[in-house]
C-alpha cells in the first residue's frame, strides 16, 4: 500500500479521501489553495501544502503546483478527487510522466471516455445497450443528415463529442429544423470545448438517470455495486440520489451489472467508474462513463458496506479487490440530499461565515462534510457543503430518516437549500418513486406561477 498520497481536491471530498487513507495506514498531504487554509482536512493532515491563490484556475487547477507538492513532500500517488483535474487524461499523463501514481483509471481510458463518441463505440463493441443514433461522427451533408434523423426518428438529440454533463445539447423535431440546428450546435461546441464534432442520438423524452457503480482491478477482476438513481436534479446539478433505484428488480441489475462489469474487463478498466444511463420503459441506454470517484458514492457504500474511497487506493497500488460479485448483497435503501450554500429560491450561491453547525444523528444517518462552527464558506468555489445521507431497511424507512434528520440540521449565517429538501422529502410523487429527470424543474416552476 501507498506510504504517502497527495489529496488534490477541498471540501467534504478532501475529508473523505483523508479518512480513507487513515484507516489503510497511508500518510496525507493536502494539497490547497490560499483560501482554504482554514479547510477541516487541511488541518487533520499530516502536512499540507499550498498549491496557489483562491482561484481554481491557479490551484486545483494548477498542474506543475500539484506535481511539485507530491515531489517536495516525497509522496507516491495522488487522489484526484472529483471535479478539477479528476477526468483530465492529460494530468494523469503527467502525473505517471513524474513518477507518480494517479489513484484513477489509465490515461488513455480517461481520454477515451473523455470524447463521448469513443466512449459509446468502446461500451457497444462490449455490448453496452446505447442509444440509438449516428454511430460515429456527424458530417456535413444535408441529405445524410435528414436521412438519418428519419432513420433514427424524430425527436433526435444533436450532442457535442467534447461535451458531457448537459452542456452542447440541442433537441431537434423536425426535418425543417435538423440542419440549422446542426450548424448551431456545431458552432458552440467548437468555441466551448475547442471540437465541433457532433453525433446524433433519439431523444428520449422523460428517462429517468440510473447509473452503474463498477470497481475493476489491475487483475482482470471486475464488480459491480448495482445502480443509484440521479433523476432528481435541477439544470444538471443533480439534487438527490439514491440506491436502490425504485422498481429495478434484482434480475434486471444483475444482467446490467454484468454487463457493465463485463465491458470493464474488456477494456482493462482500472479503478472506481460509473455507467451512466437513460432509463425508459424497462429499458437501459447508455450515454456517458464517469471515470472518477462520484459526489454520490456515499448511498452505494451504505447498501453495499463496500467502502470505494478504500477500493480506489487498494487497486491503484496494485491489489487485488477485495470483493468477489458474490459478495456484494444490497441491504436496504439509501437516500442523499445534497446541502447546497445558496438561497433557496433563487439558487444564488451564499458563501460567509458558519455562526452555528448542529449535525444531525442516530440510526442510519450519515453526514459527509467539512463544515465545523466558525468555518468560513469561501466564495470561489461550488456551492455544496455537504451531503446528508440515510439509511433504512426500506425505502420508506430512508425517507422518513431523512425527514427527522434534516428536522435536525442547523446551519445559520448563510443560506442553504435544506428547504428544498424538505419539500422533496414530503412530496408525494417523490414517495411513490415515480420521478424523471424534468420532475424537479417542473415541480420548482409550478412553484413559481
Ligand atoms: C439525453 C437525453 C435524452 N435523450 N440523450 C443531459 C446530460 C448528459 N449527460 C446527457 N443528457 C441527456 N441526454 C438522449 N438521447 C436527456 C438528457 C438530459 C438529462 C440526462 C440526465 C440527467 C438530467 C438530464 C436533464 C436534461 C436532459
Amino acid at each position: 500500500m501507498f506510504e504517502k498520497i497527495v489529496i488534490a481536491n477541498r471540501g467534504e471530498i478532501g475529508l473523505r479521501i483523508l479518512r480513507a487513507c487513515r484507516e489503510l495506514g497511508i500518510k496525507t498531504v493536502a494539497a490547497h489553495s490560499s483560501a482554504d487554509r482554514d479547510l477541516k482536512h487541511v488541518r487533520l493532515a499530516d502536512e499540507s501544502v499550498c498549491i496557489g491563490p483562491p482561484s481554481s484556475m491557479e490551484s486545483y487547477l494548477n498542474v506543475p503546483a500539484i506535481i511539485s507538492a507530491a515531489e517536495v513532500t516525497d509522496a507516491v500517488a495522488i487522489h484526484p478527487g472529483y471535479g478539477f483535474l479528476s477526468e483530465n487524461a492529460d494530468f494523469a499523463e503527467r502525473v505517471e510522466q513524474s513518477g507518480f501514481v494517479f489513484i484513477g483509471p489509465r490515461p488513455d481510458t480517461i481520454r477515451t471516455m473523455g470524447d463521448k463518441i469513443s466512449a459509446i463505440t468502446a461500451m457497444k463493441k462490449s455490448g453496452v445497450p446505447c442509444v440509438p443514433g449516428s454511430d460515429g461522427p456527424l458530417g456535413d451533408d444535408a441529405e445524410t443528415n435528414l436521412k438519418l434523423a428519419n432513420e433514427i426518428g424524430y425527436p433526435v438529440i444533436i450532442k457535442a463529442a467534447g461535451g458531457g454533463g448537459g452542456r452542447g445539447m440541442r433537441v431537434v423535431h423536425s426535418d425543417a429544423a435538423l440542419n440549422n440546428a446542426i450548424s448551431l450546435t456545431r458552432a458552440e461546441a467548437g468555441s466551448a470545448f475547442g471540437n465541433d464534432t457532433l453525433y446524433m442520438e433519439k431523444f428520449l423524452e422523460n428517462p429517468r438517470h440510473i447509473e452503474i457503480q463498477v470497481l475493476s482491478d489491475s487483475h482482470g477482476n471486475a464488480i459491480h455495486l448495482g445502480e443509484r438513481d440521479c433523476s432528481m436534479q435541477r439544470r444538471h446539478q443533480k439534487v438527490v440520489e439514491e440506491a436502490p433505484a425504485p422498481g429495478i428488480s434484482e434480475e434486471l441489475r444483475n444482467q446490467i451489472g454484468e454487463v457493465c462489469a463485463n465491458a470493464c474487463r474488456e477494456i482493462g478498466y482500472l479503478g472506481a467508474g460509473t455507467f451512466e444511463f437513460l432509463y425508459e420503459d424497462g429499458k437501459f441506454y447508455f450515454i456517458e462513463m464517469n471515470t472518477r470517484l462520484q459526489v454520490e458514492h456515499p448511498v452505494t457504500e451504505m447498501v453495499t458496506g463496500v467502502d470505494l474511497v478504500k477500493e480506489q487506493l487498494r487497486i491503484a497500488s496494485g491489489e487485488e479487490l477485495t470483493y468477489q460479485q458474490s459478495d456484494i448483497k444490497l441491504r436496504g435503501h439509501a437516500i442523499e440530499c445534497r446541502i447546497n450554500a445558496e438561497d433557496p429560491k433563487k439558487f444564488t450561491p451564499s458563501p460567509g461565515r458558519i455562526t452555528q453547525f448542529h449535525q444531525p444523528g442516530g440510526p442510519g444517518v450519515r453526514v459527509d462534510t467539512h463544515l465545523y462552527n466558525g468555518y468560513t464558506v469561501p466564495p470561489y468555489y461550488d456551492s455544496m457543503i455537504g451531503k446528508l445521507i440515510t439509511h433504512g431497511n426500506s425505502r420508506t424507512s430512508a425517507i422518513n430518516r431523512m425527514r427527522t434528520a434534516l428536522g435536525e440540521l442547523v446551519i445559520e449565517g448563510i443560506t442553504t437549500n435544506t428547504p428544498l429538501h424538505r419539500d422533496i422529502m414530503n412530496d408525494t410523487h417523490f414517495q411513490s418513486g415515480s420521478t424523471n429527470i424534468h420532475y424537479l424543474e417542473k415541480k420548482l416552476a409550478e412553484a413559481n406561477s
